[in-house]
């Protein structure tokens, strides 16, 4: 088989790369490990950036997003029982859209499904050839057959754990890495949200955050130590952990009900530069992690699809390989600027076990701050909308 741009992995930065080139006549191949059904039941990110809606309307598939999800100007921040406001509309003018990225993902399939787009689902063993030539190639298993998909380039979107990254040597990778040392349980219910906004909590007995997906579908964290395991948490003691960490008024309206999903996910920061070798350009997860605090790793794949789908377009519309050449450039800019602000929201709000007295204060500050002066709020309100590309 032959195609011009090989995709590895059909996550969000998969589908939307593939569904901006099908648009424009860029073929492409999407190969994925799991099924459809399995990538659909993923339960992660929940905050769209103005700049990923755009494109979601650019690429046809935001008709249900429009509907469906919640504009949002503005979220809470809390430091014990003071909340603080951030009104990103006042601050700069913007909004976020609070739209689940299962939907996302389901809306983006629907899409390139009305494409016809080639998915290949179930494949094992992918790995990448000659990327340093022009006529790389990728092999892979599919029901125990072997095949190979010829192509100009291969876009590994392929997520922290894929091949595609580990493909370049390591001698030209440089590789950035912070690990926290604690993750987040998540729990979905088909309970009403707690507020109309999301509202993060930083308090003595940790973080938690109250977020929503839809008018009876909430999505609630708390930071728990990375040796918990998602068997030790029960329903009640779930409920009963983020009650306490939340302030106490608005803790009195917290509707509990089962959870339908029960998962931890740990924290890391990580960076690999640079995102392009030779054929092979690395897009979304699998060239960069964020910790979830700043709800920035979907909405960094979807920069980086944007830069990298103009690319493929100019080359192959005008032969102009200009955008290509400046992708790695370009994506890791604004990845820096989302792993700076993913990293101060998260060293702002949880409770780290090695801080001191000190360490304690200076959050209190920096969230006094906030909610008091207008510069600061604005710096926090441009960064939680998104950066222009
Ligand atoms: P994905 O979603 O991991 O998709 C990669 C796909 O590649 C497939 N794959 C392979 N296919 C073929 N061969 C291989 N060898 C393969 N190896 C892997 C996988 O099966 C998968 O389908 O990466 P992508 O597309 O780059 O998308 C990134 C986002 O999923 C991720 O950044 C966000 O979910 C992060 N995130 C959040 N981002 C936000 O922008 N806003 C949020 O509010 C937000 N909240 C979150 C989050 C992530 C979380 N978790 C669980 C890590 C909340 C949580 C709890
Ligand atoms: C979510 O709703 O899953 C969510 C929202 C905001 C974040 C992280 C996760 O910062």
């Amino acid at each position: 088989m032959r195609t011009q741009v090989a995709i590895i992995g059909g996550g969000p930065a998969g589908l939307l790369l593939s569904q901006l080139l099908n648009q424009k006549g860029v073929e492409t191949v999407v190969l994925e490990r799991q099924s459809r059904d399995y990538v659909l039941s993923r339960i992660r990110a929940g905050v769209l950036e103005r700049g990923t809606v755009d494109l979601l309307q650019r690429a046809g598939a935001s008709a249900r997003m429009m509907k469906n999800g919640q504009p949002h100007c503005g979220c809470y921040l809390t430091h014990d029982q003071q909340m603080i406001r951030v009104d990103f509309a006042e601050a700069c003018g913007a909004e976020v859209m609070v739209y689940g990225q299962t939907e996302v993902t389901r809306d983006l399939y629907a899409a390139q499904d009305g494409l016809g787009a080639t998915h290949i689902h179930g494949v094992e063993n992918v790995v990448l050839h000659d990327i340093e030539t022009s006529k790389p190639y990728v092999t892979y298993d599919l029901d125990g057959a072997a095949h190979r998909l010829e192509c100009d380039f291969i876009a590994g979107c392929d997520g922290f754990h894929g091949v595609s990254r580990k493909s370049i040597p390591q001698a030209v990778r440089k590789e950035y890495e912070k690990i926290y040392p604690f993750g987040w349980l998540g729990v979905l219910s088909e309970t009403p949200p707690l507020h109309e906004e999301l509202i993060y909590a930083n308090h003595p007995r940790g973080f938690a955050l109250a977020s929503m997906r839809n008018p009876m579908l909430s999505r609630y964290y708390v930071q728990v130590p990375l040796s918990d395991r998602v068997e030790d948490w029960s329903d009640d003691a779930f409920w009963s952990e983020l009650r306490a960490r939340l302030p106490q008024d608005v803790a009195e309206g917290l509707v509990t009900g089962p959870s339908i999903e029960k998962s931890i996910a740990p924290l890391r920061s990580f960076v690999t530069e640079p995102m392009r070798h030779g054929a092979l350009f690395l897009c979304g997860d699998a060239a960069h992690i964020v910790p979830p605090t700043g709800a920035k790793g979907l909405n960094l794949a979807a920069s980086d699809v944007h830069y990298l789908s103009e690319g493929f377009i100019a080359h192959y519309d005008q032969s102009d390989s200009t955008g290509l050449e400046d992708y790695s450039q370009k994506a890791l800019a604004r990845v820096w600027q989302a792993m700076r602000f993913s990293w101060s929201v998260t060293t702002m709000m949880h409770h780290f076990p090695e801080h001191t007295a000190y360490d304690r204060e200076m959050q209190r500050v920096e969230l006094m701050q906030l909610a008091s002066n207008p510069t600061a709020q604005r710096l926090f309100a441009e960064n939680y909308v998104g950066l222009p590309y």
